[in-house]
C-alpha cells in the first residue's frame, strides 16, 4: 500500500460493540483529524471521545513497536525473530516435560474486535492442545450464551432488542449512554433511544444507580443488585398467572411451556419483592405493559449476566420475550443475519452441551471450551499434574480485569514463563517473559466479523489499513505462535497457517454437494480471492458464500470484499428479519424452554428466598464515556480532568459512616481492600456502592506514562473469584459484599 501525503480515509471504529464509522484527515502520515462518517450507512456521523482518540491509541509513545524480552528482571527490545526462538526455547520444554495443559492461555477482549482475533487465535489454541483456556467472556456474556444454548441449541444465537422499531423497551443492567451499547450493536444508541420516545414509546430502566440512561428513560427503578433473575421470574409468574402468555408468531416451535408454567409457580412478585427491593405492583404492571405493547421488547446486559444468578437472569429475559409473544418480530427480540454467517440453514442440530470436561482444581464444567477465569489463579498456584506452569495472553489485561486479581498477580508472579501478544506493556504484560507487539489499530484491515452477528440492522463494512504495519500483522504472530506450539519451530513461514485456513474453507465447499461452489477447482475459486492478506482472504470467502454473497459466480450480484472496498461507508442489508425456525439448533428443532439446569437454579433461588436478607452494602461498576475497560487510560484526551475512579456512596450511606464527600475511604471485601475517594450523591440506591473497573495503574515495570499519573485503584482487588454464576462458569463483579469506612489518620 503506498502512502500518500493528504487523503480521507473512511474507517469503522474498532473500540467498543457500536461499529461507528470515522472519517480520518491525514496529513503527511499523521492523523490531523477525526470525526464521524456521515456518509456511514450505520452510524450516521455519531461519534464518541473514545473514536476521537484513536489518533492518540496510534500515536502513543508507549505503544510498543518492537519485542520485549525480559532479562534480569527488565524488558528489553529485541529482534523478532529473536523473540520468536526465545518463546520456542522455553515453552516447548514446559510442554513436552509437563504436558500440554501446563500452559494456559487468556483471550481478552479485543480479539472480537479484530479480524487476527476472529481467525487466527483458534489455530493457535488448537497447536498448544491446552485444555485451560480462558477468555474475558467469564467476565462478561457467558451466561447469555448458555441461556442461547439451552433455548435454540446455539450459544451464538443471541437475539438482540430491535430498538429501531420497538415502542416499549424495558433495559436491565445495562448503561448505553455510557457503553454505547452491548450485545446490542447500534451506532448512535443514545439517538435511537432518544427515537423510541419521540414516537410515542415507552422506556423502562432497573439498576441499582440513576445512570444517564436511566434519566432517559420515563421510569427508572432501583433493584437490589444481583436480584433481577428473581424479577424476571415473577413477570413469567404474572404472565401465566394472568392468562397474558401468548407466543405469537413462534408458537409453532416452542417445547417445554407447561413445564415452565409450573416451575415459576413459587415466584410471585409478592414473594420476591423484599429481595428485590422492587414494589409488587410495578413487577405486576410491567409484565402486563410488555404483554399488551404491539411492539416491545426486554433487553438486559452486563448488570444482570456478572451475579450469582446471571444464567437465570439470561434465560428469563428471553423467555419473556417469547412468552410476551414477542421473539422474532419486528420491534421485539431478532437475529441479525449476518454477511459472514452460514447460508441456507435448516432448523436442528445437535443442540448444546457443557461439561464436557472440568476443571482440574475446582471441578467447574468447560462452557464453550473454557473454563472460568475465576479459577484461573487456582489452576496456577496448586500442585500435581496438570498444574499451569506457562501462560499466554492474547488482547486481555486479566490483572486488571478478572476477580481476586491481587491473587492471580501474586500466581503471574510465579510462573515459569509467559508470553503476552499485547500492544503495550501493562498490569499483566509486565508479568510476561516475551511480549509480541502486534500492529495498531490503523495499521490493519478491520471488519466486524462478532458485531454482525449483534446488530439492530445488518450491515456489511470492510475498513482497509490507514497506515502500512511496521512489524508483522497480528495474523502472522498468530500464525508463528501456532507453528511453534505446533512443533514446526520458530522459523516457519506464517503463510503456511494462511494457505491452511484458506484453502481449507474453499476445500470444504468444493467437497459440499450443498453448496454451490460444489465441484469447482479449489486453486480456481483461490484465483478469484486473488492475493490478498490471510484474514483479507478469509473474509471474502465468508462473505462469497453468506447469505447476501455473490458465491464466487461472476454473472451473480452480491456481497464480496472487493464490493465492499469500493463502498467505503458500508453495506446496508436492511432491517432485521424474522429467521425462527431456520436458525435453531436444538435437536428438535424447537425452542426448548425446559431445561434441567434451570429448574436446577430456579430451586437455588427458591432457598435464597428462604433465608434472611444479609445486611451491609453492596459495591457495583459503573462505566464512563470516555474509557474502555483497561487499556485506553493511556491517551491523554480521555483522562483529562477529575478523577472518575472513585467511589460513589449514598449520603445516607456516607453519613451513617461519617464519611465526607473527597475524603478517602478504605472499602474491604473478603478478598482485598483499598483507599479510594469518596462522592457522595444520591444517584445510588441506598446500600449499593460504586466504583469502576479498568483501573489500578502505574505498577513496577509496566510502561504507561499518561495511566501512571491517573492511576485509580483496582476494584477487582475487592471483588471475588470464590461465588460464580454455577451455569456459566461467570464471574459475580456486581453485588459484591463490602465493609466502607473512614480509614483511620486521614
Ligand atoms: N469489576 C469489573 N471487572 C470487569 C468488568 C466489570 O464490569 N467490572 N467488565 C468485564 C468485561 S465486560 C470485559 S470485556 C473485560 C475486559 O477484560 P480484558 O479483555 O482482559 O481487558 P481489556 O481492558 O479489554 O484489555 C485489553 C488488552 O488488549 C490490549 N490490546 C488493545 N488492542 C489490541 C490489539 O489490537 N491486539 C492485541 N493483541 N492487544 C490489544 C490492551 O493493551 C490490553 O492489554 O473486563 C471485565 N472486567
Ligand atoms: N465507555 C465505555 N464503553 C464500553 C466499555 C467501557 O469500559 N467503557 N466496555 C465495553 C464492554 S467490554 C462491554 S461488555 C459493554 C457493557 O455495556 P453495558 O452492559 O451497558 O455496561 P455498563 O455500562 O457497565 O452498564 C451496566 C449497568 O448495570 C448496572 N448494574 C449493576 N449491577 C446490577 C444488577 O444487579 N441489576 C441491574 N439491573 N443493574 C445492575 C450498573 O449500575 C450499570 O449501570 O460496554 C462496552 N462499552
Ligand atoms: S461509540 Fe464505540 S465505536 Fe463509536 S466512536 Fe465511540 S468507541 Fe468508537
Ligand atoms: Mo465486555
Amino acid at each position: 500500500m503506498t502512502q500518500q501525503a493528504n487523503r480521507t480515509v473512511f474507517r469503522t471504529c474498532p473500540l467498543c460493540e457500536a461499529t461507528c464509522g470515522l472519517e480520518l484527515q491525514i496529513e503527511a502520515d499523521k492523523v490531523v483529524k477525526v470525526r464521524g462518517d456521515s456518509s456511514d450507512v450505520f452510524s450516521g456521523g455519531y461519534i464518541c471521545p473514545k473514536g476521537t482518540a484513536i489518533a492518540g491509541i496510534h500515536e502513543d509513545p508507549d505503544r510498543l513497536k518492537r519485542p520485549l524480552i525480559k532479562r534480569d528482571g527488565h524488558h528489553v527490545e529485541v529482534e523478532w525473530d529473536e523473540a520468536f526462538a526465545e518463546i520456542e526455547k522455553r515453552l516447548l520444554p514446559i510442554m513436552k516435560e509437563r504436558g500440554r495443559n501446563a500452559v494456559a492461555a487468556y483471550l481478552g477482549n479485543p480479539n472480537v474486535h479484530n479480524l487476527a482475533g476472529a481467525f487466527y487465535v483458534r489455530p493457535v489454541l488448537k497447536a498448544l492442545g491446552t485444555r485451560n483456556i480462558f477468555s474475558a467472556s467469564s467476565v462478561d456474556q457467558m451466561p447469555k450464551h448458555v441461556s442461547s444454548g439451552l433455548l435454540f441449541g446455539s450459544p451464538g444465537a443471541i437475539p438482540v432488542p430491535d430498538l429501531d422499531r420497538t415502542d416499549f423497551l424495558l433495559m436491565l443492567g445495562a448503561n448505553p449512554m455510557e457503553s454505547n451499547g452491548s450485545l446490542c450493536t447500534a451506532p448512535d444508541f443514545p439517538g435511537r433511544l432518544k427515537a423510541i420516545r419521540d414516537r410515542g414509546g415507552r422506556i423502562v430502566v432497573f439498576d441499582p444507580r440513576r445512570t444517564r440512561t436511566a434519566r432517559l428513560a420515563d421510569e427508572h427503578f432501583f433493584v437490589r443488585p444481583g436480584t433481577d433473575a428473581m424479577m424476571l421470574v415473577a413477570m413469567i409468574h404474572v404472565l401465566f398467572e394472568e392468562n397474558l402468555v401468548d407466543l405469537a408468531d413462534v408458537a409453532d416451535h416452542v417445547n417445554g411451556l407447561e413445564e415452565v408454567r409450573v416451575a415459576v409457580q413459587p415466584f410471585s412478585p409478592e414473594r420476591v419483592t423484599e429481595r428485590c427491593g422492587v414494589d409488587p405492583t410495578i413487577i405486576r404492571r410491567l409484565a402486563r405493559e410488555l404483554a399488551h405493547a404491539e411492539r416491545g421488547v426486554v433487553y438486559g446486559r452486563i448488570g444482570i449476566h456478572t451475579v450469582g444468578f446471571g444464567t437465570l437472569a439470561s434465560w428469563a429475559t428471553d423467555v419473556l420475550n417469547i412468552l410476551a409473544g414477542k421473539l422474532d418480530r419486528p420491534g421485539g427480540a431478532m437475529f441479525p443475519l449476518a454477511a459472514g454467517s452460514r447460508a441456507g440453514k435448516t432448523a436442528g442440530g445437535r443442540g448444546f452441551k457443557t461439561g464436557r470436561w472440568r476443571s482440574r482444581v475446582r471441578d467447574f464444567p468447560e462452557v464453550m471450551g473454557e473454563f472460568p477465569v475465576a479459577t484461573l489463579a487456582d489452576e496456577i498456584e496448586e500442585p500435581g499434574e496438570g498444574q499451569v506452569r506457562a501462560f499466554l495472553t492474547i488482547g486481555g489485561n486479566p490483572a486488571l480485569s478478572t476477580p481476586d486479581s491481587g491473587r492471580l498477580e501474586t500466581a503471574l508472579e510465579n510462573l515459569e514463563f509467559m508470553v503476552s501478544v499485547d500492544i503495550y506493556c501493562n498490569e499483566t504484560s509486565r508479568h510476561a517473559d516475551v511480549i509480541l507487539p502486534p500492529p495498531s489499530l490503523l495499521e490493519r484491515g478491520h471488519y466486524d466479523t462478532s458485531f454482525a452477528n449483534l446488530a439492530v440492522r445488518n450491515v456489511s463494512n470492510y475498513s482497509a489499513p490507514v497506515f502500512e504495519a511496521q512489524g508483522p500483522s497480528e495474523a502472522d504472530i498468530l500464525a508463528r505462535l501456532a507453528l511453534i506450539f505446533g512443533g514446526q519451530g520458530a522459523g516457519a513461514d506464517p503463510a503456511q497457517i494462511d494457505d491452511l485456513l484458506v484453502r481449507g474453507m474453499v476445500e470444504g465447499h468444493v467437497a459440499n454437494p450443498d453448496s454451490p461452489l460444489h465441484g469447482r477447482d479449489v486453486d480456481d475459486v483461490l484465483a478469484q480471492v486473488g492475493n490478498r492478506p490471510g484474514p483479507e482472504a478469509i473474509l471474502d470467502v465468508l462473505l462469497r458464500m453468506g447469505p447476501y454473497g455473490d458465491g464466487f459466480d461472476d454473472a451473480k450480484e452480491g456481497l464480496s470484499l472487493g464490493l465492499l472496498e469500493d463502498n467505503p461507508h458500508g453495506i446496508d442489508l436492511g432491517a432485521l428479519e424474522p429467521r425462527i425456525p431456520d436458525l435453531l439448533a436444538t435437536p428438535s428443532a424447537r425452542i426448548e424452554l425446559a431445561a434441567e439446569s434451570i429448574f436446577s437454579e430456579l430451586d437455588r433461588m427458591d432457598g435464597l428466598l428462604e433465608e434472611s436478607q444479609p445486611e451491609g452494602l453492596l459495591l457495583i461498576g459503573r462505566r464512563h464515556l470516555r474509557s474502555n475497560n483497561s487499556w485506553m487510560h493511556n491517551v491523554e484526551s480521555l483522562v483529562a480532568g477529575k478523577n472518575r475512579c472513585t467511589l460513589q456512596m449514598h449520603p445516607e450511606d456516607a453519613a451513617q459512616r461519617s464519611i465526607e464527600a473527597g475524603a478517602l475511604a478504605e472499602i474491604s471485601s473478603r478478598v482485598g481492600s483499598l483507599r479510594v475517594p469518596v462522592e457522595i450523591n444520591d444517584d445510588l440506591m441506598p446500600g449499593v456502592v460504586s466504583l469502576p473497573h479498568g483501573w489500578g495503574h502505574g505498577q513496577p515495570g509496566s510502561r504507561l506514562a499518561v495511566a501512571a499519573a491517573h492511576r485509580g485503584v483496582n476494584t477487582n482487588r475487592l471483588t471475588d473469584g470464590l461465588p460464580l454464576d454455577p451455569l456459566s462458569g461467570n464471574a459475580v463483579l456486581n453485588g459484591i459484599p463490602v465493609e466502607v469506612v473512614a480509614p483511620v489518620g486521614s
